[in-house]
C-alpha cells in the first residue's frame, strides 16, 4: 500500500546530528536535585541519539496544558527560538497524548518551520531503532512505534480529509484514507506479532534445552551506562558492544563462564532508565525473559554516579514490574578505577542484603572475588 509515504511527507527530514531544543515540564514543587537529574538525563539521551543540544528549558507547570501540554505561549516562544537557532527538533521530556503531539506539530507546520517534535517515547524509540541489530529487536521497536505513533497518523489522516474536502475532490475520501491507514497499521501489527511469536518459541526452545542440561543462568541488570556489557566482557571475554551512551545494548548477549568445572551462562541486558515508558518495557519483555528466568541477578552499579541511590531504586522498581524481584541478587559496584574515593562503608552497610562487590572491568580488579561469589551462590542453590 502506498500510504506509508505519508509520514515522510509531513515530517521534515532530520539530519544526522540534529540541533535540538530540549524541554522538561515539571511540577513547581520539584526538588532541585531531581530537576537537575531529569534534565541531565534528557541531555544525555539526546546526545546518545546524536543530537546537538542547543537549548535546555525547564518549565514549571502544575498541570499540563490540555491542548499542547507545554502551553500555547511556551510553544510560540519555542517556535521563535527554533527559527532563530535553526533547530531541527524539539524534544519534550514527557509523555504526551497523540492529540497534544498533533497540535504541536500543526503549530510548527503552520509557522513553516522545518522542525520535528518528539516526546520522550519518540526519542527513546529513535535511539532504539538506531541501535537495533537483531531481527527481534527491530521487530520489537517497530511494534512499539506503531502503537505509539499510530494514533498520531490517524490525526494526519483526518487533516488530509479536510484538505481533500476543501479542494472539492471526492467527498469522504479522507475518511476512507484514515480507515485504510488504521487497517494497514493493524495488519502490520498483526504480522509483526506473529513474527515475534516465532522468535519467542525458538528462545523458549533454547531455554528448555539449557534446563535439561542443568545449565545455570546469571543475568546482569542495571541502569543504562552502568557498565553491564563491560562486565560481561571482562568476565567472559565475550565481545558485547560497549559505548559511553545510553542504551548501547538492546539485545541480550550471552557469554559462558566456567566455574568449578561447571558452565554458567551470563547474559547482558538492555539498560534500565527512570520513567521507562511501560509500553517499552512491554516491548522488551521478551528480551528480558532471560532475566526473569535467571538463577541469579547481578545488579551492576556505577560507583561514581552522582545519583547512585536513585538509580538503584529505579532498577529495583523495574525488576519488580517485570517480576524478577524474588531472584537472588548480588550488587556489583563498577568502575572503581575511576573513583577518587569509594564510600565503601556506606554502600556495604546500606546494601548489605545484597553482598556488595567492587570491581573494575578495565583493570580487572575485584573480578576474581566476584567470580568466586557467583560460583558459591550457584553451588548453594543446587543444594537447596
Ligand atoms: N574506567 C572504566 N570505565 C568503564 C568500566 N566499565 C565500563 N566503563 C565505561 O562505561 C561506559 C559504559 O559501559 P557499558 O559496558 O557499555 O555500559 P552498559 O551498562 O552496558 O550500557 P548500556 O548498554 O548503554 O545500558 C563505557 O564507556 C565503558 O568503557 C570500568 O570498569 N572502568
Ligand atoms: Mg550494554
Amino acid at each position: 500500500m502506498g500510504n506509508r509515504g505519508v509520514i515522510v511527507l509531513v515530517m521534515p527530514r532530520i539530519p544526522l546530528k540534529p540541533r535540538a531544543i530540549l524541554i522538561d515540564v515539571v511540577p513547581p514543587n520539584i526538588d532541585k536535585r531531581t530537576q537537575e537529574r531529569r534534565i541531565l538525563e534528557l541531555e544525555s539521551l539526546a546526545g546518545t541519539y546524536g543530537g546537538v543540544n542547543i537549548v535546555s528549558i525547564i518549565q514549571k507547570r502544575a498541570l499540563p496544558d490540555y491542548k499542547t501540554y507545554i502551553g500555547s505561549g511556551k510553544l510560540e516562544e519555542i517556535i521563535a527560538l527554533g527559527r532563530e537557532k535553526k533547530a531541527d527538533v524539539l524534544i519534550i521530556n514527557n509523555q504526551l497524548r497523540p492529540g497534544q503531539m498533533y497540535n504541536i506539530e500543526e503549530a510548527i507546520r503552520k509557522a513553516k518551520l522545518p522542525m520535528q517534535a518528539w516526546d520522550r517515547i519518540d526519542l527513546i524509540l529513535k535511539i532504539f531503532s538506531k541501535h537495533a541489530k537483531t531481527a527481534e529487536a527491530k521487530l520489537q521497536i517497530k511494534l512499539a512505534a506503531i502503537r505509539h505513533m499510530g494514533p498520531r497518523i490517524y490525526g494526519i489522516g483526518m487533516e488530509m480529509m479536510q484538505q481533500a474536502g476543501g479542494t472539492g475532490t471526492r467527498g469522504g475520501q479522507g475518511e476512507t484514507n484514515t480507515e485504510l491507514m488504521k487497517r494497514h497499521l493493524f495488519e502490520q501489527e498483526k504480522r509483526i506479532k506473529r513474527d515475534l511469536e516465532k522468535q519467542a518459541t525458538s528462545r523458549a526452545g533454547h531455554r528448555a534445552r539449557r534446563e535439561r542440561l542443568g545449565l545455570k543462568t546469571v543475568s546482569i541488570v542495571g541502569y543504562t551506562n552502568a557498565g553491564k556489557s563491560s562486565l560481561l566482557n571482562a568476565l567472559t571475554k565475550k565481545g558485547a558492544y560497549v559505548a559511553d551512551a545510553l542504551f548501547a545494548t538492546l539485545d541480550t548477549r550471552v557469554g559462558k563462564l566456567w566455574m568449578d568445572g561447571r558452565e554458567v551462562l551470563l547474559s547482558d541486558t538492555i539498560g534500565f532508565i527512570q520513567d521507562l515508558p511501560p509500553e517499552l518495557i512491554d516491548a522488551f519483555r521478551s528480551t528480558l525473559d532471560e532475566t526473569v528466568d535467571a538463577d541469579l541477578l547481578i545488579h551492576a552499579i556505577d560507583v561514581n554516579d552522582a545519583f547512585i541511590h536513585e538509580k538503584i531504586a529505579e532498577v529495583e522498581k523495574i525488576l519488580r514490574e517485570i517480576g524478577a524481584h524474588r531472584i537472588p541478587k548480588l550488587y556489583v559496584f563498577t568502575k572503581i578505577d575511576l573513583a577518587d574515593r569509594i564510600p565503601m562503608k556506606t554502600l556495604l552497610r546500606r546494601y548489605e542484603d545484597f553482598t556488595p562487590y567492587f570491581v573494575s572491568s578495565h583493570s580487572g580488579s575485584g573480578l576474581e572475588a566476584l567470580k568466586q561469589a557467583i560460583a558459591d551462590r550457584i553451588a548453594n542453590q543446587g543444594k537447596s
